[in-house]
């Protein structure tokens, strides 16, 4: 370990590298992980792998990455995060201690049609690789396609649009199987849909300007993390409503919040969260992977945080 384990992180790899990354982790973790080789499969039969690592004394908290295909930053920092707390390098305190009271689950490949058409088609691709009956546009934008006010302003219904909503909510098998994955594993406590980039932490709601019923303590755990993030090396993560940045609907943070009894999330209030990684535009989504780690020792400090958080809550 140790030295190969750094290298891993000094690039960026394909989807069957970090299917067999995630593996390997877990089993040379041994009972503490455990590794669900499918959660599903994505509409060109990928399958889409789980990872746990901790024990759910107190709660479960679930992660999601790479729903956009470019933002390759997402799935190199679950990974080094992954690593991070499975292998707890350093030896930290925190890190056993939370272990013993939060069970982490991590999908690390929520969109690996999309994600391999960066390697082999355009790297700036975005969405799922939907063929649309009618059109001659591919894809389907995931993070605008959950059941939680689905096409309620801030997605398009143009499937050439980058931010097309599909044809129903939860039309896709990577929106399915993402759903029922974090609902089978209800209740969790707290979950984070992983992008980039803007360095921001988005809190509920993206579909309307109104405060969440838990805005004050969300908002604390969201300045929180950035305070945390920003002791690292001085990167500034701005901690804001989802709204803020602009009208969403049909997202994957607001579905893990749900709003009222009618959420279709099985786990009423889960704390839910985006967060956009680096950098602020100056390599935008190409980010050199000389910053996969960098990215990752800071947002550990954030996972951290909002773990604690969590538990005391
Ligand atoms: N940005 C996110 C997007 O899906 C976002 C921002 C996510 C806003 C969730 C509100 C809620 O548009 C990127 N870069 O994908
Ligand atoms: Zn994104």
């Amino acid at each position: 370990h140790g030295q190969a384990q750094q290298e891993w992180h000094e690039e960026y790899h394909r989807y069957d590298e970090i299917y067999d990354w995630y593996k390997e982790l877990a089993e040379q973790c041994g009972e503490r992980c455990q590794f669900n080789s499918s959660i599903g499969g994505s509409l060109e039969g990928r399958v889409m792998p789980a990872f746990h690592v901790g024990s759910p004394a107190v709660g479960k908290i679930y992660f999601q990455c790479q729903i956009h295909a470019r933002e390759w930053i997402s799935g190199a920092t679950c990974m080094y995060i992954a690593d991070s707390l499975t292998n707890n390098p350093e030896g930290l305190d925190m890190i056993s201690k939370v272990l013993d009271d939060v069970e982490f689950i991590f999908v690390p490949l929520v969109n690996p049609d999309g994600y391999e058409y960066t390697w082999t088609g355009d790297r700036l691709w975005r969405k799922n690789r939907r063929e649309n009956s009618g059109s001659a546009c591919i894809g389907v934008d995931l993070n605008r396609n959950y059941n939680d006010h689905w096409n309620e302003g801030g997605s398009s219904s143009n499937p050439c649009s980058e931010t097309y909503h599909g044809v129903s909510a939860a039309s896709e098998p990577e929106t399915q199987n993402t759903q029922s994955y974090f609902k089978t594993n209800g209740p969790i406590i707290g979950a984070i849909d992983w992008h980039s980039y803007s360095q921001l932490i988005l809190r509920p709601y993206g579909w309307t300007n109104q405060d969440s019923p838990d805005e004050t303590q969300l908002k604390e755990i969201g300045d929180e993390m950035s305070e945390k993030i920003k002791a690292v090396f001085g990167e500034t993560y701005t901690s804001q409503k989802s709204i803020g940045l602009y009208p969403t609907s049909g997202t994957a943070s607001d579905w893990f919040y749900g709003e009222d009894a009618t959420s279709t999330n099985g786990a009423y209030r889960a704390a839910g969260y985006t967060v956009e990684l680096r950098d602020t535009g100056s390599y935008g989504f190409l980010l050199p992977p000389e910053q996969i780690i960098p990215t990752g020792m800071e947002n550990l400090e954030g996972v951290l945080e909002f773990a604690e958080r969590l538990i005391a809550a």
